[in-house]
């Protein structure tokens, strides 16, 4: 009898939690963040109704059949109920999964949009590197026999080509709000993930290959950027900052940064 009691305070505990968002994540910076919240209240909202009248309706059945003295009765189930709520339930999450693949496909499969600011972003053994192309717009050529991380050359940009001479490097990633970026996101050893929560997006950066990827923030500040795949030893350190910045301010700065070239 007690075990009906416990299950209901412990459902109307975790619901609270839930409702109360007491452990939650930090507010979203950008319209995809918060379509995804959207996407991500509503699905928490369907799953959590069934969950509370899962948990009530276990309590009522732990109460209503337990141990009286009585024979035990078997039943061989109901076979229009299986039917009526596995239905149910695949109606209920391929409507969620669709509704939810459209939003994830509007920033993974859309091209960026024309004008976006490109900046490349290079994973490595543990850290991270940013690369904006200069005045001139073009990003030089690089060559993996050049990197040197010790000389400030993470990138192993060739000093012979004339496009690289203004290329600007970053330890960190400084972008303006309010303007769409895409990022090229290469690694040099093995796989590791560009994450920023506030974001909420997540990219792969994979050995061989480019990968763009766009995203628009629109409230300044700084937000952590972690590598979100395990990638080594060092795993745990590999991080970095996102500066947003508003777009007068990031102007000066790749004003500033070429001027030291
Ligand atoms: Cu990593």
């Amino acid at each position: 009898m007690l075990l009906a009691p416990i299950v209901w305070v412990l459902t109307v505990a975790i619901c609270y939690f839930f409702f109360a968002q007491t452990w939650w994540f930090p507010p979203p910076i950008s319209a995809h963040g918060a379509d995804y919240d959207q996407h991500f209240n509503r699905t928490l909202l369907v799953t959590g109704i069934i969950f509370f009248l899962a948990q009530v309706a276990l309590g009522y059945v732990i109460v209503r059949f337990r141990d009286n003295g009585g024979r035990a009765r078997y039943s061989h189930g109901h076979n229009t109920l299986e039917v009526l709520w596995t239905s149910a339930a695949a109606v209920l999450f391929v409507g969620l999964v669709l509704t939810g693949s459209r939003i994830w496909a509007n920033v993974h499969f859309a091209p960026a949009p024309a004008g976006a600011l490109p900046i490349q972003a290079l994973g490595k053994q543990f850290a991270w590197s940013f690369r904006y192309p200069g005045p001139d717009g073009k990003f030089g050529r690089t060559d993996l026999k050049l990197v040197n991380d010790e000389g400030g050359n993470p990138f192993g940009l060739d000093d012979k080509d004339p496009a690289a001479k203004d290329d600007i490097m970053s330890a960190s990633l400084k972008i303006p709000a309010g303007r769409p970026v895409v990022l090229q996101l290469i690694a040099q050893d093995v796989i590791h993930n560009f994450f920023v929560r506030e974001l909420r997006l997540k990219q792969d950066l994979v050995p061989g290959i480019v990968i763009p990827f766009h995203f628009q923030a629109d409230k300044p500040g700084d937000y952590e950027v972690a590598c979100s795949e395990l990638c080594g030893l060092g795993h745990h350190q590999m991080r970095s900052v996102m500066n947003v910045m508003p777009e007068a301010e990031f102007e000066k700065w790749k004003k500033d940064q070429a001027a030291q070239q």
